[in-house]
């Protein structure tokens, strides 16, 4: 005979462990199940929370059933049978965000909910910027990496939150100012059916916010019904539209900030930035606050993130580029340069259809692969190199380099294969090319 659980913690990494730190703030004492052996909140949990109980290596259906809530972290597909069995029975199944939605209902403070497939942290950090600039107090979370539970402590004028298709499935309460979805293009193709699952995962936040800041330039982020919405995009603007008009970015007839004066460079950038401007807007934060950021924040690290110049060759780690979209805009974005590009890619795919990258391939000088995918991509470029490790990645694009080239990891595909996470791949980016220096005593 099993005891009885009301409240069910399912998965026990960040989430799970800011999950229990919150149920038993509530003195609740949940179960917590992993479907791995060795989750990673382990030893957190039996050293912070030694009287809650952890069930590892499966989901355990006859606690599920018995539950009042399942409280499921983003990683775990909500189709996986054991939960649909729950489901099917009437359980309630939420995540993290939904029970911060719920916490804060009663507060005065403001919501801002940003997803989309790429430029997400990079949208989030520039709000929060822009608030801290301002002298607004602001809290900053969610898939960028901090639970948003975990923010709860503190009561901010202002929440900033970086949402997930993941964390959009099970969340249906937000009530956020302003919210957008920044862009749609393929990603995590191995938990959706299509890509219009991926994409009505996403617009499900526009349907918890008073505004919806849309993508002029991505027919995709448009929503099916009538909104409150606002746009940003690349062209000049109509009407209350943010965008760019004679090299500046606008909002209607106001002009803001010169292009040229963009500490952040590509044209997806200028995007992420109008389209933090206009968040920013919602909450009132004043435009010298919004033109400041603008003028000086250069980008987070591996995201396009110059490493080192060596014998005239630069570095450049782009590896929270996770799908294809993110590669093909740096791509993009460093085409303007004279020199060849020589492009590290590869990893795991998550079920990604890799011939968008065809045509921006022809830009690229020589292509090297790794990872489990990597020969996927490898098929799309004559000549591709096939190697089994970043020293030999980086071995070998610096050998095919010379002055003026660009040598970018950019890999179109998650790291998970190889690595913990995008930013140990990152680092190791870093450290190969940094041991060349080593090596060639550079040169
Ligand atoms: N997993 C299991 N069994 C489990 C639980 C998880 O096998 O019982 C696997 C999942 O399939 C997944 C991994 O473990 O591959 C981690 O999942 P998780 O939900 O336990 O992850 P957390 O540590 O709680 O981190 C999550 C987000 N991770 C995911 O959505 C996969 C983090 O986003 C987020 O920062 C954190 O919550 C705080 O909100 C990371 C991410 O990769 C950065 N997000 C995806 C992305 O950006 O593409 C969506
Ligand atoms: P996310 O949090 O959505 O993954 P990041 O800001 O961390 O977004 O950037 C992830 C990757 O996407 C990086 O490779 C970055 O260069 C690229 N990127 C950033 N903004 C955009 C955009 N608006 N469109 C396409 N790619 C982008």
């Amino acid at each position: 005979m099993t005891s009885c659980y009301t409240h069910i913690v399912l998965g026990l990494g960040a989430t799970g462990l800011s999950v229990v730190r919150y149920l038993t703030k509530q003195g609740i004492k949940p179960l917590v199940m992993d479907s791995r052996e060795q989750p990673p909140g382990r030893e957190t949990l039996s050293r912070d929370f030694p009287q809650v109980e952890l069930l590892t290596g499966g989901f355990d259906c006859r606690y599920l059933v018995q539950a009042s809530q399942i409280v499921i972290s983003p990683g775990i597909p909500l189709d996986t049978p054991e939960i649909r069995v729950a489901i099917d029975m009437g359980i309630e199944v939420v995540g993290d965000v939904e029970l911060f939605a719920r916490a804060i209902a009663d507060r005065p403070a403001c919501v801002i909910g940003i997803t989309g497939s790429n430029g997400k942290s990079t949208v989030t950090t520039l709000v929060g910027e822009m608030a801290a600039s301002a002298g607004l107090d602001y809290a900053l979370g969610g898939n960028i990496g901090v639970p948003v539970l975990d923010l709860l402590d503190q009561q901010p004028a202002l929440y900033v939150l970086e949402l997930s298709s993941f964390q959009l499935e099970t969340t249906h309460s937000l009530k956020c100012i302003s919210a957008t979805c920044l862009n749609i293009s393929e990603d995590h193709m191995d938990r959706y059916a299509d890509l219009e699952a991926y994409r009505q995962a996403k617009l499900s936040l526009y349907s918890q916010t008073k505004l919806v800041i849309v993508n002029r330039d991505d027919a995709q982020t448009m929503p099916s019904e009538p909104m409150n919405l606002q746009s940003f995009g690349l062209s000049a603007p109509k009407g209350d539209e943010w965008g760019i008009e004679h090299g500046m970015l606008v909002h209607g007839t106001t002009e803001f900030v010169a292009v040229s004066e963009l500490a952040l460079v590509g044209s997806h950038n200028h995007a992420n930035l109008l389209a933090a401007m206009a968040l920013a807007d919602s909450v009132g934060i004043p435009k010298a606050a919004m033109v400041q950021v603008a003028q000086q924040f250069t980008g987070l690290p591996h995201r396009c993130e110059l490493v080192t110049k060596r014998n005239g060759v630069m570095f450049v780690n782009d590896s929270k580029a996770t799908n294809v979209g993110a590669t093909l805009a740096a791509l993009q974005g460093l085409a303007s340069y004279t020199g060849e590009i020589l492009l590290i890619a590869g990893g795991d795919g998550k079920g990604a259809d890799f011939s968008p990258l065809i045509d921006a391939l022809q830009g690229v000088s020589q292509l090297i692969t790794l990872g489990k995918d990597g020969d996927k991509i490898a098929a799309l470029f004559d000549g591709a190199i096939k190697v089994d490790s970043m020293a030999a990645a980086v071995e070998q694009a610096a050998r095919l380099a010379s002055d003026g080239d660009i040598v970018l990891l950019s890999p179109a595909c998650a790291s998970l294969d190889m690595y913990r996470n995008f930013m140990e791949r990152g680092d190791d980016f870093r450290a190969q090319v940094m041991a060349l220096d080593t090596e060639a005593g550079n040169a």
